[in-house]
């Protein structure tokens, strides 16, 4: 490749001096966070000798968006993580010299290459970075992609997404169409290093799904390929599952990936062993000057695995690496209830595997679920219930805390379960993150900040006879001993 050198960048911890604060009741320990300050979207998540690798956007001086850097954090096996040196820090007067945005990682020639979208208040640029070893990166200094196409605004353009097809490399990237809807852009390459727009992969059907789609990503799973992308303004994450011919999407079957934006930005790779891997951005729902006083904002979903079922929708799960941080069992049951609380248990980290086998699902106000996070006298309590007859799964936070600078709206997910079909909820709680899975179909990421120290009791509830199978751990944390001062998150 012929390309000018910038010096090196110098190497500076993500977590620098920050020493995790394990005392903090909202801070979790299985999902990925920054010992402190911001972070948002995944970036460049890939699996190169022997490691996974994930980068996000980090802003190392403050616990909201700002001067965005790429952090960086290893895994050998997608359980266990290890923080690393910032990867990308902005260049003054360069074309990233507001922020590093984001993008994406790929192996070009056998040379580690990450893409990614330089930020000025000007112009959004595309940009490029090499490296040997994935932790010191060399920058080219000029944007590769430095103007977008025509009506597309030069503030609408960003997030690279970079695939192999064929003899080429393609890029997909996230633009709105004259500010009023969102749309995917194709570029392609011969050599990865110059571009060449072809046209929009595919453009928003009307504004009903974002005025412009931040962090597309364009993959092939099973013999189909998938679009997904980020609603502006933080609307949600949708997809279409289709076929690409001739450069072209064609979209067949739509889905959402995660409802109203709590879980956002999300990425995709392929692993060694082909399976399809994402993290997603959850995104914090408290004011502003109490996320302040706890110094960090945002974490990472645990990584998910993708697929496609026969109806052509996406299914996605948790890696079962995740089962590794499973540690003590706090329930086991089977039984038939129709009536009330099942089941008691309680926790702040657990892992929750309940199945529900409804019998009156033709009868008026049958439902099921979960309680987490519940104080003794009931002032506190989080909710994820399904109703069969309106064939909606819910996440109930009106109750969630008594602290009224906490969201706590409601978040709804349609679910609809065949005749006979049970209902199926992996819940992973993590102190203020919550990640509800139901029939690996839907998935509802959520935030909830109870501001009781006794709110950590749990139960299991049906109204209307149903079979219950229920499995709980406790979960341990991700952080390797002594990676993070780790003595409280054993
Ligand atoms: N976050 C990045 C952008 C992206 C947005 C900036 C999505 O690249 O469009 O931090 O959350």
């Amino acid at each position: 490749m012929n390309m000018t050198i910038e010096a090196k960048q110098t190497v500076r911890p993500a977590a620098e001096t920050a020493e995790t604060n394990w005392s903090d009741v909202y801070r979790p320990r299985f999902h990925f966070t920054a010992a402190k300050n911001w972070i948002n979207d995944p970036n460049g998540v890939c699996y190169h000798d022997g490691k996974y690798h994930l980068y996000y956007q980090y802003n190392p001086n403050a616990a909201k968006w700002g001067g965005i850097h790429w952090g960086h954090a290893t895994s050998t096996d997608l359980a266990y993580w290890q923080d690393e040196p910032l990867a990308l820090t902005p260049t003054p007067g360069g074309p990233d010299g507001e922020g590093c945005f984001s993008g994406c990682f790929a192996l070009i020639d056998g040379v580690p290459t990450l893409y990614y979208t330089g930020y000025t208040q000007a112009a959004q640029t595309q940009c490029m970075a090499t490296s040997d070893d994935l932790q010191q990166w060399t920058k080219v200094p000029e944007a590769i992609i430095a103007t977008p196409p025509e009506g597309v605004a030069r503030q609408d353009f960003r997030d690279p997404y970079v695939f192999r097809h064929g003899e080429f490399w393609y890029m997909a990237l996230g633009a709105s169409l004259r500010g009023e809807r969102g749309q995917c852009l194709l570029y392609r390459s011969a050599d990865g290093r110059h571009w060449h727009y072809r046209h929009p992969l595919f453009v928003a059907p009307d504004r009903s799904l974002g005025v412009m789609w931040e962090c597309p990503n364009f993959f092939p799973l099973g013999d189909k390929w998938v679009l997904s992308f980020s609603q502006w303004l933080g609307l949600g994450v949708n997809y279409f599952v289709g076929r690409f011919e001739d450069e072209r999407f064609i979209a067949e079957t739509p889905g959402v990936l995660d409802v109203d934006g709590s879980a956002f930005a999300h990425l995709t790779m392929r692993a060694p062993d082909e399976r399809t891997l994402q993290w997603a951005w959850i995104v914090e729902r408290r004011e502003q000057d109490l996320i302040d006083a706890d110094g960090w904002s945002g974490a990472m979903s645990v990584p998910r695995e993708l697929d496609l079922d026969k109806d052509g929708g996406l299914t996605l799960r948790p890696v079962d690496a995740i089962e590794r941080l499973r540690r003590r069992q706090v329930a086991q049951v089977e039984t038939r209830a129709r009536q009330g609380t099942v089941h008691r248990f309680a926790g702040r980290f657990l892992d929750i595997d309940a199945r529900f086998t409804l019998h009156d699902t033709g009868q008026a106000g049958v439902k099921v679920g979960l309680t987490v996070l519940s104080s003794p006298d009931g002032s506190e309590t989080t909710r994820i219930v399904y109703h069969p007859a309106a064939q909606r799964l819910t996440v109930e936070r009106s109750r969630s805390s008594i602290n009224h600078k906490t969201c706590r709206q409601d978040q709804h997910a349609q679910l609809y379960l065949a005749p006979g079909e049970a209902l199926s909820l992996r819940v992973l709680l993590d102190a203020s993150v919550l990640e509800v899975y139901a029939n690996n179909r839907v998935c509802i990421t959520s935030r909830v900040y109870p501001a009781l120290h006794s709110s950590i009791e749990a139960t299991a509830f049906v109204e209307g006879l149903a079979d219950l199978d229920l499995l709980v751990w406790e979960m341990g944390s991700i952080y390797t001993p002594g990676a993070r001062s780790a003595s409280q998150c054993a």
